[in-house]
């Protein structure tokens, strides 16, 4: 039973009101203290929620209900042996949230700050946007409270080797497929790909962001940063715009940063500034090939901070303590973390001038944040809608490995322009309101949700 979709979901009534508040009391009571997870849901509910009101058997389903519970929570203890001998404890996490379109699938985080809370609010995001990407993967997120930042080679390898011989138990090439995030690149994939083969004895495609003699699709490492540029360029396109001469902000130096700032600037943009969790840069002459070069050494061979770009570059400024959003810009690219635009930033933002949001982190604009933008008519693009080109490069990697062979690089970017078109297209299906305006935080969450809602009707209560 195919469900066709209504398009009407613009006005929320009463009644939708009163089972939001009902859905979102009864979810708090059951996951107290998980801030993010309560966030990444409320939104996705306020959404879809017309949805569910208009088709009586996704309330007697309960869908939406069977959604929020993650199909299976691990969490293991990872110990392992630091530099000086000493012993160390931390704590490792898969949350397999679900799996009604494909094999999990979604990245592993590295980050003190880890916990239950984030990995449940990144795990449901990531089942909605693997939808999106029009592939068949499930959503999972997965990582630990270990921070590779200051630790030696040897000590991120044995911490990797410890994660994964407790992970590889639950994953597989058509189980679950991990990748990279925040704190997870080359370096840490491939410390736990050697560690997964020796210990399954096989060499599948069971975690992309593989390196690329071994496994890994070509253009896997840009594609989150450029399929951010391409959303970007499809919103712009809305207003007759594109990036051409225009000033952006982005904030991060990390995967995700970098290739954003790389394409931006490609495009005729003026890329201002990066940031890390000490300060931020500001570059008044933009970018350009040779400093990114220098950032990309910076950041990924000597692993070094961002604010050594303003000794490298006297004219740029470094802003210790300080998120860039101040700066101002007509686009901004939060490509760092989770609630980093808050209200005032998003209101400084709008103040300035910057007129599109596209969002390369996961989740980086808190709801205040968000009804700024909105209520300002500015294009705004949510992450899971963004940023999916990461996640949809891997699952062109999961293929590539499936059928042994490798595609070249610019038939992998083809696919990625395709793809990122079509997520473009879905918002604008589901999220284009009365007066014209595209809400694609609305258009992201109804055509995720339609998809697996459907996918998940179809094979039962499982
Ligand atoms: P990286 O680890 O490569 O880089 C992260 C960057 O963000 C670093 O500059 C880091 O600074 C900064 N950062 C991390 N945490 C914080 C914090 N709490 N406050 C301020 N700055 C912070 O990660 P990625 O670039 O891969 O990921 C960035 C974002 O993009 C995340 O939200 C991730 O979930 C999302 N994402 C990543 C994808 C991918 O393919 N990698 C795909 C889709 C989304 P510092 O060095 O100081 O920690
Ligand atoms: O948040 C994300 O989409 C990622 N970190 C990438 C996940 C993946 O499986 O490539």
């Amino acid at each position: 039973m195919i469900i066709e979709p209504i398009l009407d979901f613009t006005r929320m009534d009463k009644q939708t009101k009163t089972y939001v508040d009902a859905f979102m009391a009864d979810l708090i009571r059951k996951n107290p203290g998980e801030n993010e997870f309560h966030q990444a849901v409320r939104e996705v509910v306020e959404s879809v929620a017309p949805v569910v009101m208009a088709y009586p058997y996704m309330r007697e389903q309960k869908v939406l209900e069977r959604m929020v519970e993650p199909e299976r929570v691990i969490m293991f203890r990872v110990p392992w042996m630091d530099d000086q001998g000493e012993v160390q404890i931390n704590r490792g996490f898969r949350v397999q949230m679900n799996s009604a379109i494909g094999p999990y699938k979604g990245g592993i985080r590295f980050h003190a700050s880890v916990n239950l809370s984030i990995m449940k609010f990144l795990a449901f995001e990531q089942t909605f946007k693997n939808a999106l990407t029009t592939l068949p993967m499930g959503g999972a997120k997965g990582g630990s409270d270990f921070s590779p930042r200051g630790k030696s080679d040897a000590e991120v390898m044995r911490f990797c080797q410890s994660f994964m011989t407790e992970l590889q138990r639950h994953i597989g090439a058509d189980t679950d497929v991990p990748a990279g995030d925040i704190g997870v690149g080359g370096r840490e994939i491939g410390y736990m790909f050697g560690q997964y083969k020796r210990l399954r004895d096989e060499f599948t495609g069971t975690l992309t962001g593989k390196g690329q003699h071994w496994g890994g699709s070509l253009m896997r490492p840009e594609a989150t940063g450029y399929g951010a540029c391409y959303f970007a360029e499809a919103m712009l396109r809305t207003r007759g715009e594109s990036f051409e001469g225009k000033r952006v902000c982005i904030s991060g130096a990390g995967n995700v940063a970098q290739f954003a700032a790389q394409k931006a600037m490609r495009l005729g943009a003026k890329v201002l500034t990066l940031s890390d969790s000490d300060g931020f840069i500001y570059d008044p002459e933009g970018l350009n090939e040779e400093k990114m070069n220098y950032v990309f050494e910076l950041k990924n061979v000597r692993r070094g901070r961002i604010k050594e770009y303003a000794q490298k570059y006297p004219q740029a400024q470094y802003f210790p303590g300080e998120r860039p959003w101040r700066i101002p810009c007509d686009i901004a690219m939060p490509c760092a973390t989770q609630n980093e635009i808050e209200k005032a930033d998003a209101k400084t933002l709008v103040n300035n001038g910057c007129f599109c949001v596209t969002e390369g982190a996961n989740m980086p604009s808190t709801p205040e944040a968000i009804a700024i933008f909105q209520g300002a008519k500015i294009l705004y693009s949510p992450g899971k809608a963004s940023n999916a080109g990461g996640v949809a490069t891997s699952g062109l990697e999961m293929t590539q490995n499936s059928m042994r062979l490798k595609w070249t690089a610019e038939e992998v970017d083809q696919r990625l322009r395709t793809i990122m078109a079509d997520i473009h297209a879905a918002c604008l299906k589901y999220g284009t309101e009365e007066d014209g305006y595209i809400n694609y935080v609305k258009g992201a969450n109804i055509a995720g949700f339609m998809k697996v809602a459907n996918a998940m009707v179809e094979q039962g209560l499982v």
